[in-house]
């Protein structure tokens, strides 16, 4: 057993459910007119609204305990002071020196790893200007007008999902691509869009042996060659991010574009580092280092504010709350701006990847479920699909909503639409509709008897389903900044409590291993027999019909 389970304050939790779970939040609604104000945060233009939540005073009180038992504050300054706290790689976990824009320094081994920071921060401006204001040509002298990243996981979601939000911030003439995927489609899809002559490929990889990036970069490095006739193009067409200096040179990049990072830069942490390439390309450096700045002020406040005034405290004890005491497996993430169209995939890798564990910081098996399943798609989208079930289905799905007060397209009433429904819908959810409502509604449109007896079920709505709002002025630099690290320090917050660590993930690296022995049987031999009955067969279904 492990102590987080025996200890008092999640005794203390799992007994004050049971009074929370036999309350409607309509009711707590009612009893407190204060309760928006009581259970709302501002961050500069961050509104951060946890009142349609299952909780009261004292659930607060309790989940902060349970922060304060497992020794949050001092998990936080270990974390931004460089302590070694990915214990499993031996690294530390500073992604927020990438974006310290003070002075004061961030050690790792004792040494103060911010010249670093700044000298790459220096280089990536010049390599960003050079390119966009057209001094870095491509081979036949034509302006670079499409970045091709190529890269996966943590070296593709952070910065496909940035470089969509951004769009408006964008140079007209400047387009992102991003190809991840090892399906040919991918690349190929891609490049049938564009003009070798003006193209710029960044291979972004922090290990550089990433078997789906390398194949990827050495396929498109032999479309370069092939259409522009020349070896030599490779030198300004191709860029590359990694730690691994050795690997970039081997693989051919010219020294000039390599963009070092360190690894104390964890892959789904890293949009902040020189895996940002392809955002500052595309935005500039200038947008590039207001997002930075915006990541920065979160840090602050998640440094410096009490437990209770938290923004990034509370979203993670909220998500334990509903994870760990009313049995929910999933959290939902609608962002109400279809700029945000990728932010939830990239939230599934940031919380899954990192809280998906079943050991402890001590290798033993913990004994509460801890990452939950992360999905979402933008409003209104869902409304017209799955957001029945949340409404009405037997889960509790907790969701976030976010949304702009402004639009960066503001056409006729759109935006005020779009806000009305994402307002609704989180209203809707925390009121329901009762018997008596839905009976009435009913009776006004002409039902009785039998006809309406049999329909009335349906039309209930149990509501009381908990969410969170999130409302900005505008998706600029600044904000999205502020919104991804406020993630980042939420999942740091809910491993601190449940002693899991969020920096390591054995799990992508068992991908990576598998396809590398399957791969070689595939491509040499002509009958597969050491695996299970079923890889067998798999393996021999496919050399059956590759028996070129
Ligand atoms: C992220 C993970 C993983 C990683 C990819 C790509 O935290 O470690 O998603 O980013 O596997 O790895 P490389 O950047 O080394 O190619």
């Amino acid at each position: 057993m492990s102590k987080l389970t025996e200890s008092p304050a999640w005794h203390a939790l799992k007994f004050h459910q049971a009074t929370i779970e036999a309350i409607h939040m309509r009711q707590m609604f009612q009893n407190d007119p204060a309760r928006f104000d009581k259970f709302s945060l501002k961050l500069g233009d961050l509104l951060f609204d946890y009142s349609k939540n299952r909780i009261n005073d004292q659930t607060v009180d309790l989940l902060i305990e349970l922060a304060e038992q497992a020794r949050l504050p001092a998990w936080i300054e270990r974390m931004f002071g460089g302590e070694k706290i990915n214990s499993t790689e031996q690294r530390a976990a500073l992604h927020t020196a990438l974006r310290n824009r003070a002075e004061h320094p961030a050690m790792v081994d004792g040494k103060d790893v911010m010249p670093d920071v700044w000298r790459v921060l220096g280089l990536m401006r010049s390599f960003t200007d050079a390119v966009r204001g057209g001094k870095h040509l491509g081979h036949t002298g034509k302006q670079i007008t499409d970045i091709v990243n190529i890269g996966i996981g943590g070296s593709d979601l952070g910065p496909l999902m940035v470089c969509e939000a951004l769009k408006p911030y964008a140079r007209q003439s400047m387009r992102a691509h991003f190809v991840s995927n090892i399906d040919g489609t991918h690349l190929i899809e891609t490049l049938k869009k564009l003009d070798a002559a003006s193209t710029l490929f960044i291979v972004s990889s922090k290990t550089f042996t990433t078997q789906e990036t390398l194949t990827n970069a050495r396929s498109a490095r032999a479309w370069l060659i092939e259409k522009l006739g020349d070896e030599q193009a490779v030198a300004n067409h191709f860029a590359a991010v990694s730690t691994n200096l050795a690997a970039t040179a081997q693989f051919g990049i010219n020294p000039h574009n390599v963009f070092e990072f360190w690894d104390w830069v964890g892959g789904r942490y890293s949009l902040w580092s020189a895996i940002g390439l392809p955002i500052a390309l595309y935005v500039g450096m200038d947008k590039f280092e207001e997002l930075l700045d915006g990541g920065y002020a979160m840090d602050e406040h998640f440094r410096s504010a009490p437990l209770d005034k938290n923004i990034p405290v509370l979203m993670g004890l909220l998500g334990i709350w509903y994870g760990n005491f009313f049995g929910a497996a999933s959290n939902a993430v609608f962002p109400y701006d279809q700029y945000l169209h990728r932010f939830p995939a990239y939230l599934q890798q940031l919380e899954m990847e990192s809280n998906g564990k079943r050991v402890d910081r001590d290798g033993n098996p913990v004994n509460c479920d801890t990452g939950m399943v992360v999905w979402g798609e933008p409003g209104t989208n869902g409304q017209h699909a799955f957001y029945q079930l949340i409404h009405q289905g037997t889960r509790m799905i907790p969701a976030d909503f976010l949304a702009p007060m402004h639009s960066q397209n503001p056409i006729g009433e759109h935006h005020a639409i779009l806000l009305a429904n994402c307002y609704a819908q989180t209203e809707a959810l925390m009121l329901g509709k009762s018997k008596e409502e839905a009976r009435a509604e009913l009776v006004a449109q002409g039902l009785q008897g039998e006809a309406l007896e049999a329909l009335l079920p349906h039309k209930v709505f149990p509501g009381n389903k908990p969410t969170n709002s999130l409302l900005f002025e505008k998706l600029d630099p600044y904000t999205l900044g502020m919104l991804i690290a406020l993630y980042e320090h939420k999942v740091f917050v809910q491993s601190v409590v449940w002693n899991i660590n969020p920096f390591d993930q054995w799990g992508v690296e068992l991908g990576k291993q598998l396809a590398g022995k399957i791969w070689p049987e595939l491509r040499d031999s002509t009958s597969a027999t050491k695996h299970d009955a079923s890889t067998n067969g798999l393996i021999n279904h496919y050399l059956a019909r590759h028996d070129d």
